[in-house]
């Protein structure tokens, strides 16, 4: 039996192979440093609202993946406390913005920004993993360069990626369009997803849609959840 889900430009996944076995949630970046008060994203002075937003759909998401058996994978952003793995240029340019100078690797109100182990770079309490649920740390935007999470999904049997977090335009982006380039059937959540602009946000789903779905497919929560509770 085919199972679809309800979703742009075309029903994902392309060949109804839906199972909970060959399918992962993935969750990008729900660290405080993203979109907790205090963290890097609010220290630069953007609305925090926009990337707390996707925080209830993905907790609904969540209990729904859980339910059905999915695997569910959390990733965070963060470098070694010797910053050895900070690029200096991604240094220099996350220095730029505010009047601080206060960057990547220094310290701020929930620790030392992006740094593993640091209160700010941990996953924030409403989506912490559960046992089971592997954590890929990432030193880059994509959740593919520098990780075990190719050989993870490989090893596990997964084909199709559920792709949520934050932002959109940045790290929830590039790891699809990672994944789509080493075979994932990728679909991407909007209520699920934020970005630290709207406009780029919804450019990002634009992006996905072209050329017959040139990433992929665009859907929701809502009809993610109709399809799990048919499986
Ligand atoms: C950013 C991310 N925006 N998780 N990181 O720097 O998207």
């Amino acid at each position: 039996m085919s199972t679809f889900i309800e979703s742009q430009p075309y029903a994902w996944p392309y060949n109804g192979d839906l199972q909970p076995s060959n399918t992962a949630l993935i969750i990008i970046d729900m660290q405080t440093d993203f979109c907790g008060v205090g963290g890097y994203v609010d220290k630069m002075g953007y609305d925090l609202s926009l990337t707390r937003a996707p925080i209830e759909p993905i907790k609904a998401l969540l209990a729904a993946a859980r339910k059905v058996g999915m695997l569910v994978i959390h990733t965070r952003e963060g470098h070694r406390p010797d910053l050895s793995d900070l690029p200096a240029n991604k240094r220099w340019r996350s220095r730029q913005i505010g009047t601080d100078g206060v960057g990547i690797g220094d310290m701020g109100p929930c620790g030392r920004i992006l740094v593993r182990g640091e209160p700010g770079w941990d996953i924030i309490p409403e989506l912490y993993p559960i046992e089971g649920e592997p954590i890929i740390d990432k030193p880059g935007k994509g959740s593919f360069c520098a990780t075990d999470l190719e050989l993870i999904l490989n090893t596990q049997g997964i084909r199709n990626l559920i792709l949520t977090g934050i932002t959109t335009d940045v790290c929830v982006h590039t790891t699809m369009r990672e994944a789509n380039d080493r075979g994932f059937e990728c679909v991407m959540l909007t209520d699920c997803t934020g970005a630290t602009d709207p406009a780029n946000h919804a450019q990002a789903f634009s992006m996905i849609k072209m050329q017959g779905g040139v990433f992929g497919a665009v859907s929701d929560s809502r009809a993610v959840i109709k399809a799990l509770e048919g499986l």
